[in-house]
């Protein structure tokens, strides 16, 4: 049988460009292909910004509702969260010990992130960070991986990492593959549609829809997101801030972006984000109430969590057996 797996980290609030860029996707693979899926909380990576221990708890707790109200269960897919289970970072120990030092400095995100935090923010565990996310893929022998654009490169390597450990080792990693939706893959800033939407950019980003702002909010970002000089709203290269509105029109009501460019053919942008806006509060409404729903239940929420985190280790564990058998580790 198949295996789907992903993850969302818990390094700031659930964004507009994680759920229309992958999240939507997982629970629609979940009931659409016969497969068993995998969706957890990389907790640990998230400790590369060093964050707030109240913080992190209450956004890994989070992340996991947001998989539920989003619509995948719990009873489906094994939901988990990756600190509960110590398997991720033995075998990301030793899968460090299969990949260069110089493939992990090209990593995009790795260049990008050092470039943003400084010197003092650049640690080692950013650089480990695609380690740990090969280990958190090849533990449960994922076939796929369906992810954003920016995750690419970090599945590659993963498939790297394993191609060349089965190489010298015999067929022991399934090899996984990055899926990628073909619109929405990413979903740029509000406010600068040359840089992708980022959680950890923070709440104060205009640029960033989280999946938590109010309707009010929502609708002020959107009214106020910048557009481009042309005052037309098509989706072409030139026209970057429209082109991603358009995108984030067509993932939301399901609609193809030229069917989306005709109805506004006559019309202003002021209109045409004005509806973008009701239609947003619109889609995200009954989320965010099941959402509160599942937090307002922490009991039952942390009971689906130590479920799915049980079940997770038990797989988990027999693969890493496996992997130290055969390198002779007692
Ligand atoms: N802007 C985006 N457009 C499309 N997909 C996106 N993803 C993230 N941002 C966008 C996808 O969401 C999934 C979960 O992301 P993640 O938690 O693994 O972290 P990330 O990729 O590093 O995304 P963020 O939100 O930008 O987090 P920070 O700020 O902490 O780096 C992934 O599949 C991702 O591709």
């Amino acid at each position: 049988m198949k295996r789907i797996l992903s993850g969302i980290q818990p390094s700031g609030d659930v964004t507009l460009g994680n759920y229309l860029g992958a999240m939507k996707r997982w629970s629609t693979l979940e009931q659409t292909k016969g497969g068993e899926y995998f969706y957890f909380v990389p907790n640990l990576h998230a400790l590369t910004n060093r964050p707030n221990p109240d913080e992190l708890k209450q956004k890994t707790l989070s992340a996991v509702a947001w998989l539920l109200a989003l619509g995948i269960d719990h009873k489906r897919s094994h939901i988990y969260v990756q600190s509960q289970i110590p398997q991720h970072s033995e075998l990301m120990w030793i899968l460090s010990n299969y990949t260069g030092f110089g493939e992990l400095s090209r990593m995009t995100q790795f260049k990008d992130k050092s470039q943003k935090l400084g010197p003092q923010g650049q640690v080692a565990g950013l650089f480990l960070y695609p380690v740990l996310m090969a280990a958190d893929i090849l533990l449960y022998d994922a076939d796929e991986v369906p992810v954003g654009q920016d995750q690419i490169q970090h599945v590659e390597l993963a498939r790297d990492i394993a191609e060349r450990f089965n190489k010298v080792y015999g067929p022991t990693f399934r090899v996984p593959k990055a899926t990628v939706q073909d619109s929405g893959a990413k979903i740029m800033d509000l406010q600068d549609p040359t840089k992708k939407m980022s959680k950890s950019d923070g709440t104060s980003n205009l640029g960033c829809i989280f999946l938590t702002d109010s309707s009010e909010t929502m609708k002020q970002k959107i009214i106020r997101a910048v557009t481009d000089s042309s005052g037309q709203i098509r989706f072409r290269s030139g026209q970057p801030a429209v082109s991603n509105l358009l995108t984030i029109y067509s993932l939301l009501s399901d609609r193809p972006i030229e069917d989306i460019e005709k109805s506004y053919h006559d019309s202003g942008y002021q209109d045409f984000k004005s509806d973008l806006a009701e239609l947003l509060i619109k889609v995200l409404d009954p989320v965010q109430k099941r959402f509160q729903e599942i937090m307002d239940d922490q009991a039952e929420l942390e009971k689906i969590i130590e479920m799915g985190s049980d079940k997770a280790a038990d797989l988990a564990d027999t693969k890493l057996v496996q992997v130290k058998t055969t390198l002779g580790l007692l």
